[in-house]
């Protein structure tokens, strides 16, 4: 029996009943480097089920028509809810215009964090 059959073995005996996939992240809206008009919310989902108290997403605003310098902005006191394998972020006002970085972090069952991001438009 060689030394990474071993391994896996231990690995899976670790894990009972734990599908071995992490989260991919299937779609979203805004998409990754889609211009879009004025979205209240955002809604992202993903391949596998995930710990919602141990998952989100981080938000920076990286520009703005018209400003030449625009320092990277966090966008903070949005809601992040939720449903089945979608996380859904509500924004209290809908997003102005610029570019925004989205970063994402989805902790699955078997306690793994899987991170992820993509840029998008608001015109
Ligand atoms: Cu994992």
């Amino acid at each position: 029996m060689n030394r990474l059959f071993l391994t896996a073995a231990a690995v899976a005996m670790l894990l009972p009943g734990v599908a071995s996939a992490h989260s991919k992240l299937l779609s979203s809206t805004p998409a990754a480097d889609a211009t879009v008009a004025k979205p209240t919310k955002m809604t992202l989902t993903f391949s596998e089920t995930f710990q919602a108290a141990l998952s989100g997403a981080d938000l920076t605003m990286t520009g703005m028509p018209g400003m030449a310098n625009h320092e990277p902005m966090p966008i903070k006191g949005f809601k992040t809810m939720v449903e089945g394998k979608t996380m859904i972020l509500t924004f209290p006002r809908a997003l102005p215009a610029g570019t925004y970085d989205l970063k994402w972090h989805v902790v699955g069952a078997d306690q793994h964090k899987v991170e992820g991001g993509y840029s998008f438009k608001v015109r």
